[in-house]
């Protein structure tokens, strides 16, 4: 089948905060509806839709306890289905959030089949083994009536599934057969490489009060068998996108993950550039920025490794990341619209299928909220109170990480335009609107010709052009440079050259001097000064080669 995906643009709905169309302060399906000609415009192919199935949102719906069903907030099936009417009728496509690593413990299957999830006898009276839980305390909980702990990497309310059971595997695949058949065109798989633990389940390196639980659960011993029956008995028999939240992954393991040929699935969101990198000062959590030379050096590894043997996903944003140009640009005002601009032409440029996430079209920045009881992510809420009881951290060092990198500084809602509350809804939102949408919003963005949006929908475009974009080698450059990114595609008698300065000083490059003859494809300036390149001035430049 035509790998249609690698020539694709994404773009990631949160759909909690995405629109609200009822005015009860939560996103919801008829909100994105009323919004795909929006998308349309900016000329994405298609939507990956975080999850909209029945759930206690515990995880704002990555806690599911009824696939076949919608969280009643979001609307309802019939909804649904014109929602993805309307999304074929636009020809973009929707690709679902499949979350199968664990369930809600509200799933009937909790009650029903207890032999689907994790279950382990106590350990000199307590949790089995040291593992801790992603979102704070262990990763066990006790229960009563099974006299058992069963396991949860994240939540107490989402225990993960037991993929040794071939009938769980069985009603996951059949369950997925019912959403490919309404006519979806793929998956998100959530933390897809945690499906197979150690079955040792031994104790994890001490990090922080817990053990690391993630080299016994990531890239586990059957994960790959796993994956190819997955494959086998669902995935081949539609022509869909398949993408894996490879946490823990490496590239070895993502060229089977993702392989051409290795008939699992079509790409992976690997976490080395977004979560890995960088200095941190507890767990995940830092306030501190990250270098351009381990930025670059992580991407470039990713670009040159996989070449001809697995597909990239490009990305600095998703729904648990902060805001891209908070992170790795500059949100001051000064700044914030040409170091979006080139962020967006850096990942854009590059070998892979982009991801864009609601709102980075429009350059949305961190929430920066003050205090803890504006944010409302779990993960967030817990880490604060379990780093700051045991000393671990202070509240001020805490509140600092949480501004920096929180999941809810890009979970604030879509800001549409200057009304009320951004125009996300009529009501109360679910969590505070970033008070900055006065000056950052779609309207406004829609009706000024040099915004980040129809800069987007230029990289977009460029990319439908220019098949050297899609399939072009890559090939580092300057890669001594601590202020400069930049590299070159190379297809047949074509060469194109990306240079991006990631500061907001000028600085010295004659990359372009030294050729003549190239086209301009997109800068994020309307002038250049020879062998200079200004403050975040990213330049694409496309020549023939012999010339
Ligand atoms: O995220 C995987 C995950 O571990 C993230 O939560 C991230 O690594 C964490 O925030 C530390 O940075 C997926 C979903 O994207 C996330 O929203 C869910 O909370 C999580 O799995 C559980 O389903
Ligand atoms: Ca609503």
């Amino acid at each position: 089948m035509k790998q249609w995906w690698k020539e694709s643009v994404v773009y990631q709905i949160y759909p909690k905060s995405f629109a609200d169309s009822n005015g009860d302060g939560i996103g919801d399906i008829v909100g994105i509806t009323e919004h795909l000609d929006y998308l349309k415009e900016l000329g994405i192919d298609v939507i990956w839709l975080s999850p909209v199935y029945e759930s206690p949102q515990d995880d704002n719906g990555y806690d599911i306890s009824d696939y076949q069903k919608i969280y009643k907030e979001y609307g309802t099936m019939e909804e649904f289905d014109r929602m993805l009417l309307e999304a074929h009728k636009r020809d973009i496509k929707i690709v679902m959030d499949l979350v199968v690593n664990h369930t809600s413990d509200e799933h009937k299957w909790f009650k029903e089949h207890p032999e689907y999830y994790i279950w382990k006898d106590a350990k000199d009276g307590k949790e089995p083994n040291n593992w801790g839980s992603n979102f704070g305390g262990p990763a066990w909980s006790y229960d009563e009536k099974m006299d058992q702990y069963y396991l949860h990497c994240f939540s107490p309310k989402q225990p993960d599934l037991n993929w040794e059971n071939e009938a769980l595997r069985n009603e996951i695949y059949e369950m997925m057969t019912w959403w490919l058949d309404k006519g979806i065109d793929g998956f998100r798989m959530d933390v897809i490489s945690m499906i197979s633990k150690d079955q040792n389940f031994p104790d994890g390196e001490l990090n922080g009060l817990y053990g690391d639980h993630q080299p016994f659960v990531c890239n586990g011993p059957r994960v790959h068998e796993f994956l190819k029956e997955m494959n086998e008995k669902v995935l081949s028999k539609y022509d869909i996108m398949t993408v894996g939240e490879a946490i823990g992954t490496t590239i070895e393991e993502a060229k089977k993950y993702a392989g051409e040929d290795t008939n699992e699935l079509n790409m992976v969101f690997q976490f080395e550039h977004v979560e890995e990198i960088g200095e941190k000062i507890i767990g995940k959590w830092t306030d501190k920025p990250i270098p351009l030379p381990e930025l670059r050096s992580c991407l470039n590894k990713w670009q040159l490794e996989l070449e001809g043997k697995a597909w990239n996903s490009l990305y600095l944003d998703n729904h648990d990341r902060p805001r891209a140009v908070s992170r790795y640009g500059n949100d001051s005002p000064m700044y914030r619209v040409v170091s979006a601009k080139m962020l967006a032409t850096c990942i854009h440029m590059m070998k892979g299928t982009p991801y864009i996430y609601q709102g980075e079209e429009l350059g949305m920045t961190n929430a920066y909220f003050d205090h803890i009881e504006d944010y409302k992510d779990i993960e967030t809420i817990n880490a604060y109170r379990e780093y700051i009881e045991n000393g671990l951290i202070t509240e001020e060092d805490m509140m600092n990480c949480i501004k920096t990198i929180g999941r809810d500084n890009a979970r604030t809602p879509m800001q549409w335009d200057k009304t009320k509350h951004a125009g996300f809804t009529t009501g109360t939102p679910w969590i505070s609107v970033n008070p900055n949408y006065l000056g950052i919003n779609a309207k406004d963005a829609l009706k000024e010709k040099d915004s980040i949006f129809y800069y987007y929908k230029e990289l977009i475009a460029l990319r439908k052009k220019h098949p050297i974009i899609v399939h072009g080698v890559f090939e580092p450059l300057l890669e001594s440079r601590k202020d400069i990114y930049a590299y070159k595609r190379v297809s047949g008698d074509q060469e194109l050259i990306v240079v991006c300065n990631f500061t907001e000083h000028e600085t010295k490059c004659g990359l372009f001097e030294e050729r003549a003859g190239g086209k301009r494809l997109i800068s994020n300036y309307k002038t250049h000064k020879k062998g200079i390149l200004k403050p975040y001035e990213a330049r694409a430049v496309l020549y023939e080669k012999n010339i």
